[in-house]
């Protein structure tokens, strides 16, 4: 009997092998399932990896035919879903850290899957460790760069924060795209420009269109290696509705599409999309957009 090849068993990203061989893999795609640095309302991305390689069944089949694909020159694996403490927020950084190494110092590169986006800080944490200060480029309605509390130091809101009172990135050549918001955000904006990073709001991003932007961010990168940082809420939640934080007034799918494509060239060390929550969407249309978003990071790579 032929095999069904849309669902073989295991499920994985984009139907690309499970391995963990990551001396033979040029990328491995890796899924972090945990979200309890505090969303305050809505929380479900833990079953964002999984939701998005269901989704990707079908990407996964394009991929193949597209030309050119990116299957043709790099060997790409999915690597599962790290095995993580949800209880204790330490531990699960920790561990984060140690599955992104295990990738990182055999020279493969990491694509992740969240998760909030709590768990960028661990995975900045380990590219550190292999490429010293590195560049980001955080697209995203929010900056994720607020004032760390005293008594919460970790949330899915300060890690970009973390970030640079850990001189984990070389903040003057970082940015954040896509902010957005009514109350409180001018303080949160302030607080990430205080520290150097650039923010372009989403006004801005509308105002100069995908070709200005995409050649602002590759001046301000300048050859640097880079994390490109996803959060699937800088998508307007009118079409994609499956985030944490939906925040009206954000782009397109096709628009978030064209600024993958156009960080092509760019020196990337890793790829991050998180946030994806199943649990608030529906008909499936944000964990889709994420697989295609996956599917077009690893057409920017290598
Ligand atoms: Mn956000």
């Amino acid at each position: 009997m032929e095999k069904n090849s849309n669902f073989e068993s295991p499920l994985t990203f984009l139907n690309l092998p499970l391995s963990t061989d990551f001396e033979r893999a040029d990328v491995a795609i890796l899924g972090i399932p945990y979200d309890c640095a505090r969303d305050m309302i809505r929380f479900g991305s833990r079953q964002g990896p999984n939701a998005i390689r269901h989704a990707s069944i079908l990407t996964g089949k394009l991929i193949k035919d597209a030309s050119p694909s990116p299957l043709d020159r790099l060997n790409i694996v999915d690597a599962g879903n790290v095995r993580l403490s949800l209880e204790d927020i330490s531990q699960a950084f920790t561990q984060i850290e140690s599955a992104m190494s295990e990738i990182i110092c055999r020279d493969c590169i990491p694509v992740t899957v969240g998760g909030d986006g709590a768990v960028s800080l661990p995975q900045m944490r380990a590219l550190h460790k292999k490429h010293g200060q590195f560049a980001v480029v955080h697209i995203d309605a929010h900056t994720d760069a607020w004032p760390v509390a005293a008594d919460i130091p970790f949330t899915n809101a300060n890690q970009f924060t973390h970030a640079v009172n850990e001189t984990l990135i070389n903040i003057d050549h970082s940015l954040h795209i896509g902010t957005r918001g009514p109350v409180n955000a001018n303080a949160a904006i302030k607080h990430a420009q205080d520290m150097g990073y650039e923010v372009i709001s989403i006004e801005q991003y509308f105002k100069w269109g995908i070709e200005k932007i995409v050649g602002h961010i590759q001046q301000r990168i300048n050859n640097l290696p880079v994390f490109i940082c996803y959060d699937m809420d800088f998508f307007d939640p009118a079409m994609v509705p499956g985030v944490a934080t939906p925040t009206p007034g954000g782009a397109t799918p096709a628009e978030g599409i064209a600024l993958m494509r156009g960080l092509k060239g760019l020196n990337i060390i890793g790829i991050d999309i998180n946030t994806t929550t199943p649990l608030h969407d529906p008909a499936g249309a944000s964990a889709n957009l994420a697989a295609t978003l996956l599917a077009e990071g690893l057409g920017i790579l290598g």
